[in-house]
């Protein structure tokens, strides 16, 4: 891993997701088509791959990635991410508690958490995340075992818990092109606090055309960034 903490742009973060891939299309294609397309940050999430495999997919991932001069992070698996010398790990409220993650990882680490309430950012916040992945936003089949929706004024309710404070968020859950919009204006006028970015899987990766799935998401956030 790098000494320096990367300098990361969460504006639209790529979650992968093997099995959601169109037939026929190649993971690593897909990935560089996205990059491409705008992605400014990957978290590799495997769910069923072994470790040998986890690693080869992060490591190959990795490579595409620096060409782009885009952080990774890897989903849950610290000791993948050691391995492959990832930029920082992505956490859910039942992994490893960050306090264990960051004692692990070295100080550059990116270190970010799913959070689905108020109280979940209060504690993240607190045990030093560098951001909040918080939703789900919709509802969405990509991820099992969903945690309730919260919606926009859900979104909003989190954001708050971010006033003051340097940690950045990314919303997640059913997030697409048509509804990107509405969620980075509808979270901000709910509590004042606003969005880095947006976390999507399924719209770009089940995307025939990844590159220009992404270039749809990261012409909204750019937007909604330059003001009105
Ligand atoms: N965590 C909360 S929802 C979700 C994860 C990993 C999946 C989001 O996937 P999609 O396809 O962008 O709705
Ligand atoms: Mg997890």
């Amino acid at each position: 891993m790098t000494h320096s903490k990367p300098t990361v742009d969460y504006s639209l973060y790529l979650v992968t997701g093997r099995a959601l891939l169109p037939a026929g299309k190649d993971y690593y294609e897909s990935l560089e088509e996205s990059l491409q397309g705008g992605v400014t940050l990957v978290q590799i999430r495997e769910k069923t791959a072994e470790t040998g495999e986890f690693l080869e997919i992060a490591c190959r991932s990795k490579e595409i990635c620096r060409k782009h001069n885009v952080p990774i992070l890897i989903n849950d698996r610290i000791d993948i991410a050691l391995a492959m010398g990832a930029d920082g790990v992505h956490i859910g409220q039942t992994d490893m508690p960050i306090a264990v993650a960051r004692s692990l990882l070295p100080p550059s680490a990116v270190i970010g958490v799913t959070c689905n309430t108020p109280e979940h950012v209060r504690q993240a916040v607190e045990d030093g995340a560098d951001y909040v992945g918080v939703g789900p936003a919709w509802t969405t089949q990509t991820k099992k075992n969903l945690n309730a929706i919260v919606g926009i004024r859900g979104l909003g309710m989190m954001l708050r818990e971010l006033d003051g404070t340097q940690v950045k968020a990314v919303a997640i859950g059913g997030i697409k092109s048509t509804n990107a919009l509405h969620c980075l204006h509808g979270s901000v006028s709910t509590t004042g606090h606003a969005l880095d970015g947006l976390a999507v899987v399924s719209d770009i990766v089940a995307s025939p055309e990844p590159k220009l799935a992404a270039e749809k998401l990261a012409f909204i956030v750019r937007a909604f960034k330059s003001g009105p």
